[in-house]
C-alpha cells in the first residue's frame, strides 16, 4: 500500500489485537502489577464525547508504555449505567431503560474499540447487571449493619422537574445538577449514610496519597473542618424577667470559631428553621417565653423557605431579618442583655443553626448591624497599629501622620480591647483563654464542625439499585438476607415518578409485599432506590475479580491488584465520586473486607484532564450544535490522528478548544511517518542522529510519566524532521522511532513495525506485536557530552561562558545567565534592548 489508509490499517490491527488478547491483565502474575484507572462512563444516548477520548487515550498511552516496560497492566473498562437520563428517556418514549442502556453500551463499546484503546475487555463490568449490583446492595447492608445507614426525615433539595431528592452535592448554583431546574426544600424520609463519621480521616489521609494540590484543597474545603466553641446564651423573658435554666429552650446554643470576639457580640441570630422559632405556640408558652411579633416572624420564615441555601448564603448586601420582640439573651462574657434576630443568612444545617453576631469583626454581621442599627463594638485591634497604612490624602492635607484608615470590619487577628480582663491579649491566645474561662463557667464547650453533611442515599425513582431492606410492623427495618441478594429491580410498566414523591416501585404490590426476614410475618420492601453514585463508589475493586459470585472480589485479587496506582478523571468528580469512593473503601477496609495490608486509601495517585471545548472556546453542547463526534473524526482522519491530535492540542490538565486546522496538521505528520517506510535503510549508524534519538527516547519516556504528552509529541516531530533530512537511515533506528511513537498512535506504529520486520525475516504478521517489545532505554553517557559552551557578550564584549545542553533555546540560555553572578552583574537591572543568539555558540545582549 502506497498511501496511508488509516481505516484499513486500524480495523485490521484492532481485530488482531482482540484475537491475540495482548492487553489482558494476568491474575496474580509474577510481573509487577500496575492498575491504571479511568472513570468509567455513563453510557448516554449521545455516544462517546471527545472529552472521553482525551482521558482514555492518555491512560492508554501510559498503559502501553508500561506494558513495554514489563508491567502486568490492568486497564479495564465498564459502564456506570443506572441513572436519570435513561429513565427520563424511557418516560418519554416508553422504551424500557434496560433496552436503551444496552444499546448505548453497545455504541460506547464499539466507539472505544475504534480508538484502539488497549483495554482488557474480559473484565468489562456494568452497574445495572444484577450480578454486579448484588454487591452494591451487599455493601449497603454492611453499612446498615454497622450503623452507618439510617432513616431520617430531613429537608432535602427537591428538584421540581426531575421529581427527585438531590444531595447537596448535586445542587449546582442553586439548581439541579442534571436538568438545571428549580429546587425546593421538602421534608422527606430518606436513607442516609453517615459519611460524616469519616470526615476527619477523609482529610487526614490525603497526606498519604499523590493527588494534585488543587484536588486535595477542594476535598478539604468540601469537608470543611472548623474548630471552635459551642456557647450557651441564656434567654430572658423581658416581661416578667424570670430566668430559668432548667429547660433547653431557655438557652440558645451558638457555634463560633472566634470565641475571642465574644465581648463584641451585640446580638444573636437564629436560622428561620431554629426551634425557638418553630416551637412558638407549643413549647415556648409553657416556658413563659413570649415572642410578641409572632405573625411577623411567621411570614418571614415562609419567605425564607422559598430561597435556596445558596441564595441565602450569597453575599448580597441586602441581608434581611426580624427581631424577636419580647425576649432577650444574655451575653455570658459581660452579662449584657442583647436582642435576638431571626435571619436567613444563618443556616439551619450548619453548626447549631444560631450565631453570636460580632459586627465589628464579621462582615456579614457588619452589614446586618448597619441595616438594623445594632451597636458595633470593636474588640480586636489590628496588629501593628502604627504601621497600618495612613490615609495619603489626609497626610497630604497636612493632617497628622498617625491618622488611621478606618477598617470597617477587621476580620483578622490582633489584640483585644473592650474585653474586660482579657484586654491586651493576642486574639489567638484569647481564643484559648476565653474559651477555657467560659468552659469553666459551664457555658461553653470545644467543638469541631464539618461542612460535610451525611449522604442522602434514597432516590424516589425507578432506574437504580433497590435498597435491600424490608419494613415489618413488628420488627421495623430489617435487612434482606444476604443469601437472597440481589433484590432484582422488577420490570414494571409505569416508571413515571409520582407526585407524592413516592418511588414508582411502590405501585408494584407483588414486589413490595414480602416476608419479614426476621419474624416471617408480612412486610414491605423499601421502594426507594440508590443514587447513581452507589455503583461507582466501589467499581474499581470489581475489576480485580469481575466474575466472582461469592465475594465482591477475592482477597487475593485485591491484594494483588489494589490499590489503584493511577486514577485519571475529571475535576468535576473531585467532591462527589472521589469522596464517596474513598469513604466506601475505608469502610470496607475497617471491617476487614479489604485486606489490611492495602492501607486506608484506594487510589495512590490521581490526575485530572482539562475539558475539551468547542471551536471558539465555548462549551460543547447539543443545543449549540457544536459537538464534535469522535466517529466523524475517526472516519475522516483515522483514530491515530484523533489520538495524536488530542494529546498534542495542549497541556493535558488544561481546558482547550477544538481546532480543525490543527487536526489536519496531526494527520500530515502521520502521512510523513507512513511515507518514511519507503526511505532507504542501511546499517550505518549516524552519530548525530543517534544522539538526538537517545535524547528523544529519554524525553518521550519522561514526558509520558508526567502526562506531558504534547511536548513528547513535539520531540517526536523534531526527530522526524531530522530523519527526513538524511539520505539513509538504519532500520534499527526507524524501529526505535516507531517504538517510542507507538503508545500515541498504535495502529500505524504496529503496521510499519510489522512491515519492516517482515521485510527482514520474510515472516508474516505472525511475529510479536510492537506492544510485546521492550521499551527502548536511553544511554546516559550519550547525553553527557551533549553539552555546548556559549560565549556571552554584553554590548559586543565577552563577559563569560556558560555551559548548556546542546540545542538550548535563547530563553533557556537567558535563564541560565540569570543564575550566573559573574555575567549577571553586567545586565542586572538594565533594560535589554536586543538579543542576538547563535544556537550553541554565542549570545550577545544589547543594553
Ligand atoms: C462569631 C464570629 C466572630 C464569627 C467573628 C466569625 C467571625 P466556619 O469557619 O465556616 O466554620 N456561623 C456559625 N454557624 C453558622 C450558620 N449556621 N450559618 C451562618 N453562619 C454561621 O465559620 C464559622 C463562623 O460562621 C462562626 O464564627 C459564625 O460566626 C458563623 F469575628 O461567630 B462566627
Ligand atoms: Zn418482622
Amino acid at each position: 500500500m502506497d498511501t496511508y489508509d488509516p481505516n484499513e490499517i486500524e480495523k485490521k490491527w484492532q481485530k488482531i489485537w482482540d484475537e491475540k488478547e495482548i492487553y489482558k491483565a494476568i491474575d496474580l502474575d509474577k510481573k509487577p502489577k500496575l492498575f491504571l484507572l479511568v472513570e468509567f462512563p455513563y453510557p448516554s444516548g449521545a455516544g462517546l464525547h471527545v472529552g472521553h477520548c482525551r482521558s482514555y487515550t492518555a491512560m492508554d498511552i501510559i498503559a502501553r508504555k508500561k506494558r513495554m516496560q514489563g508491567y502486568n497492566v490492568l486497564f479495564p473498562m465498564g459502564w456506570d449505567a443506572f441513572g436519570l437520563p435513561s429513565e427520563n428517556y424511557a418516560i418519554k418514549t416508553g422504551i424500557h431503560p434496560s433496552i436503551t442502556t444496552k444499546e448505548s453500551i453497545e455504541t460506547f463499546k464499539q466507539q472505544e474499540k475504534s480508538l484502539g484503546l488497549s483495554i482488557d475487555w474480559s473484565r468489562e463490568i456494568n452497574t445495572t447487571d444484577p450480578a454486579y449490583y448484588k454487591w452494591t446492595q451487599w455493601i449497603f447492608l454492611k453499612l446498615f449493619k454497622n450503623g452507618l445507614a439510617y432513616k431520617a426525615k430531613i429537608p432535602i433539595n427537591w428538584c421540581l422537574s426531575c421529581k427527585i431528592g438531590l444531595a447537596n452535592e448535586e445542587v449546582v448554583d442553586g439548581k439541579c445538577e442534571r436538568c438545571g431546574g428549580d429546587i425546593e426544600k421538602r421534608e422527606k424520609e430518606q436513607w442516609i449514610i453517615r459519611i460524616t463519621k469519616y470526615a476527619e480521616r477523609l482529610i487526614q489521609d490525603l497526606d498519604l496519597v499523590d493527588f494534585p494540590e488543587r484536588v486535595k484543597a477542594l476535598q478539604k474545603d468540601w469537608i470543611g473542618k472548623s474548630e471552635g466553641y459551642e456557647i450557651d446564651f441564656a434567654i430572658k423573658n423581658q416581661s416578667d424577667a424570670k430566668l430559668s435554666d432548667r429547660s433547653e429552650l431557655h438557652h440558645i446554643k451558638v457555634f463560633t470559631t472566634r470565641v475571642d470576639t465574644i465581648f463584641g457580640c451585640t446580638y444573636l441570630v437564629v436560622a428561620p428553621e431554629h426551634e425557638i422559632v418553630r416551637n412558638q405556640e407549643s413549647g415556648i408558652k409553657n416556658q413563659e417565653l413570649r415572642i410578641r411579633n409572632q405573625e411577623e416572624i411567621r411570614s418571614y420564615v415562609e419567605m425564607a423557605k422559598k430561597k435556596s441555601e445558596r441564595d441565602r448564603q450569597a453575599d448580597v448586601k441586602d441581608k434581611t431579618g426580624v427581631k424577636l420582640e419580647g425576649i432577650v439573651a444574655i451575653n455570658p462574657a459581660n452579662n449584657k442583655e442583647i436582642p435576638i434576630f431571626v435571619a436567613d443568612y444563618v443556616l439551619a444545617t450548619y453548626g447549631t443553626g444560631a450565631i453570636m453576631a460580632v459586627p465589628a469583626h464579621d462582615s456579614r454581621d457588619f452589614e446586618f448591624a448597619k441595616k438594623y442599627r445594632m451597636p458595633i463594638v470593636k474588640v480586636i485591634l489590628p496588629p501593628k497599629l502604627g504601621a497600618i497604612p495612613t490615609n495619603p490624602l489626609e497626610t497630604a492635607m497636612g493632617k497628622k501622620d498617625s491618622v488611621r484608615v478606618e477598617v470597617d470590619c477587621w476580620e483578622g487577628e490582633g489584640s483585644l480591647v473592650n474585653s474586660g480582663e482579657f484586654n491586651g491579649i493576642k486574639s489567638e491566645q484569647a481564643r484559648e483563654k476565653i474559651g477555657q474561662w467560659l468552659a469553666d463557667k459551664k457555658v461553653a464547650e470545644k467543638k469541631i464542625n464539618f461542612k460535610l453533611r451525611d449522604w442522602v442515599f434514597s432516590r424516589q425513582r425507578y432506574w437504580g439499585e433497590p435498597i435491600p431492606l424490608t419494613f415489618c410492623e413488628k420488627c421495623g427495618w430489617i435487612a434482606v438476607d444476604e443469601n437472597d441478594l440481589p433484590v432484582v429491580l422488577p420490570d414494571i410498566k409505569d416508571y413515571k415518578p409520582t407526585d407524592n414523591g413516592e418511588s414508582p416501585l411502590a405501585k408494584d404490590e407483588n414486589w413490595v409485599n414480602t416476608k419479614c426476614p426476621n419474624c416471617k410475618g408480612p412486610s414491605k420492601r423499601e421502594t426507594d432506590v440508590m443514587p447513581n453514585w452507589a455503583g461507582s463508589n466501589w467499581y474499581f475493586m470489581r475489576y480485580c475479580d469481575p466474575k466472582n459470585s461469592e465475594e465482591f472480589a477475592s482477597k487475593e485479587s485485591l491484594e494483588y491488584f489494589m490499590p489503584v496506582d493511577w486514577y485519571n478523571g475529571g475535576m468535576e468528580h473531585t467532591t462527589l465520586h472521589l469522596l464517596y469512593s474513598r469513604f466506601v473503601y475505608k469502610f470496607l477496609w475497617d471491617i476487614g473486607e479489604v485486606p489490611k495490608e492495602l492501607g486506608p486509601e484506594p487510589y495512590k495517585k490521581r490526575t485530572s484532564h482539562g475539558m475539551i471545548l468547542a471551536e471558539g472556546g465555548v462549551k460543547m453542547s447539543k443545543s449549540k450544535g457544536n459537538v464534535i463526534n469522535p466517529d466523524d473524526v475517526v472516519k475522516e482522519y483515522g483514530a491515530d490522528t484523533l489520538r495524536l491530535y488530542e494529546m498534542f492540542m495542549g497541556p493535558f490538565d488544561q481546558a482547550i478548544a477544538w481546532d480543525t486546522k490543527s487536526i489536519k496538521g496531526s494527520r500530515k505528520f502521520l502521512d510523513r511517518v507512513y511515507n518514511f517506510q519507503f526511505s532507504i535503510f542501511n546499517f550505518q549508524k549516524n552519530p548525530k542522529l543517534e544522539k538526538l534519538l537517545n535524547k528523544t527516547i529519554k524525553k518521550v519516556g519522561e514526558d509520558i510519566e508526567q502526562m506531558k504528552f504534547n511536548t513528547a509529541i513535539s520531540a517526536l516531530m523534531i526527530l522526524l524532521n531530522e530523519m527526513e533530512k538524511e539520505q539513509e537511515i538504519s532500520k534499527e533506528f526507524f524501529e526505535k522511532f516507531l517504538l517510542i511513537l507507538s503508545p500515541f498512535v498504535p495502529h500505524i506504529a504496529e503496521e510499519l513495525y510489522s512491515g519492516i520486520r517482515n521485510q527482514e525475516s520474510g515472516i508474516k504478521v505472525e511475529g510479536k506485536s510492537i506492544f510485546e517489545q521492550e521499551w527502548p532505554k536511553h544511554n546516559d553517557d550519550l547525553l553527557k557530552d551533549e553539552k555546548a559552551k556559549v560565549v556571552v557578550q554584553v554590548n559586543g564584549k565577552a563577559r563569560g561562558v556558560v555551559e548548556i545542553e546542546v540545542g538550548t533555546v535563547q530563553e533557556g540560555v537567558l535563564e541560565i545567565i540569570k543564575e550566573d553572578e559573574k555575567i549577571n552583574q553586567w545586565i542586572k537591572g538594565k533594560k535589554i534592548k536586543k538579543v542576538v543568539f547563535i544556537q550553541d555558540k554565542i549570545l550577545n545582549i544589547v543594553i
